[in-house]
């Protein structure tokens, strides 16, 4: 039996790949951070499991880190823990330096200096934000970066102290360069997921209209689910590399928009440009959808599009498992469920 340690298992992508982990019979550890109150909603399913284990820490704790995977000794980490908040990361760069950048070094200086380095494979998490300013559009592995907020410089030292670690130690470690993957699970704040959640929530009439920023910002958009198994492949494989995981298909934050809410029974017909933009009801003629500056970031990456074929032919992955499409119609139905329920609730008293 495999023992493999996720640091951030209590979010997006740490919850699918811990389900992932125990149904392939692994012994999986979880490292969340203490809160007030406790949110473990993504994980709470797996609590009761034998195989699946929780462990208290931060990723700004360097000694703690040491004895979590001192006691576990995993074949395997997968750190995924990360203030993954694009926008929060201009508010809090600091901070985001010392969880995204130093937290990565954390992990790898744990493992070297407990003599791990051999036995342990490591996945990072990194992210199409590394290209950010984009140079060129696909963007591959031979793709230069060009980081664009706080949070992609942070990430930009965790990707190259990850290939450091590699050359220098010997060390099976892997960045995987994720593009951006969405879900039922993905963080209200997020584009398309407070896109969902306002589609089903003004259908079922319990919100007025949804404010967004950039419309025109294109995205790669894929499955967390599918996403996940691809992190897993890395740390398979005979050698250790560097992957693009991407979908290879691009839409603009008003084509998601527009089939979020054709998912709910709205079509939306667009007028005006840059701030004056909104999306109308076409039936009723009501405004739901305009445009805030409050979203606008300082510097913005709107260009994200990549070319996953160095995943699909070494790592035999299918970029195209769950469409667009099917994503978007997945994340609807599941928040306009949500809003029915708010619904009753309310009428309810
Ligand atoms: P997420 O839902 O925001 O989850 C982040 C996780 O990190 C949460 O479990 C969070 O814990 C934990 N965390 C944050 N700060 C921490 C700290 N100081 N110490 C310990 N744990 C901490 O993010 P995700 O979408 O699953 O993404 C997973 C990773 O992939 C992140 O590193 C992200 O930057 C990266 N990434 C994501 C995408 C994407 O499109 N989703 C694409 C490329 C790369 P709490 O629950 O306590 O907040
Ligand atoms: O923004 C635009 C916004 O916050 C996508 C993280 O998982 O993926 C994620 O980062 C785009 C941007 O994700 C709103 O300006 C317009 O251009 O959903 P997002 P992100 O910044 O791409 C990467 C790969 C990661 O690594 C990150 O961890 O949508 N946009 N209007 C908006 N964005 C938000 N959040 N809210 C809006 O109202």
């Amino acid at each position: 039996m495999k023992t493999a340690l996720i640091t951030g298992v209590s979010g997006q992508d740490g919850s699918y790949l811990a389900e992932l982990l125990l149904d392939k019979g692994y012994d999986v550890h979880g490292l969340v951070r203490r809160t007030s109150v406790d949110r473990k909603e993504h994980i709470e399913h797996l609590l009761d499991r034998e195989c699946f284990h929780i462990h208290y820490g931060d990723m700004m704790d360097p000694l703690g880190l040491v004895d979590v995977i001192h006691s576990i000794e995993p074949d395997e980490i997968y750190n995924l823990a990360a203030q993954s908040h694009v926008a929060v990361s201009f508010s809090v760069p600091e901070y985001t330096a010392q969880t995204d950048a130093l937290g990565t070094l954390r992990i790898l200086e744990a493992v070297r200096i407990l003599g791990l380095e051999k036995r342990c494979r490591i996945y990072q998490a990194s992210t199409s934000e590394l290209f950010g300013k984009v140079e060129e559009v696909p963007q591959s592995e031979r793709t230069p970066f060009h980081p664009y907020s706080p949070y992609a410089v942070a990430k930009q030292y965790g990707y190259w102290i990850v290939r450091e670690y590699r050359e220098a130690y010997g060390m099976f470690a892997c960045n995987g360069i994720l593009f951006n993957h969405e879900s039922e699970r993905r963080g209200e704040s997020f584009v398309t997921r407070k896109i969902t959640l306002a589609a089903g929530r003004i259908a079922c009439g319990l919100q007025e209209k949804l404010y967004l920023g950039n419309l025109d910002s294109r995205r790669d958009w894929g499955y967390a689910k599918d996403y996940v198994e691809c992190m897993w492949l890395m740390l398979q494989q005979n050698e250790p590399d560097d992957f693009v995981i991407a979908t290879g298909v691009q839409h603009t934050v008003r084509e998601f928009t527009q089939l979020a809410f054709h998912c709910n029974g709205i079509e939306l017909d667009w007028q005006g440009s840059g701030q004056d933009e909104k999306g109308i009801d076409r039936a009723s003629g009501k405004v739901l959808v305009e445009v805030s500056p409050a979203f606008y970031r300082p510097t913005d990456v709107v260009d994200l599009l990549g070319d996953p074929t160095k995943a699909k032919t070494k790592l035999g992955w299918n970029p195209q498992h769950t469409t667009y499409e099917r994503l978007v119609e997945l994340m609807a139905v599941h928040d306009r469920k949500l809003a029915e329920r708010e619904r009753i609730l309310l009428k309810q008293g």
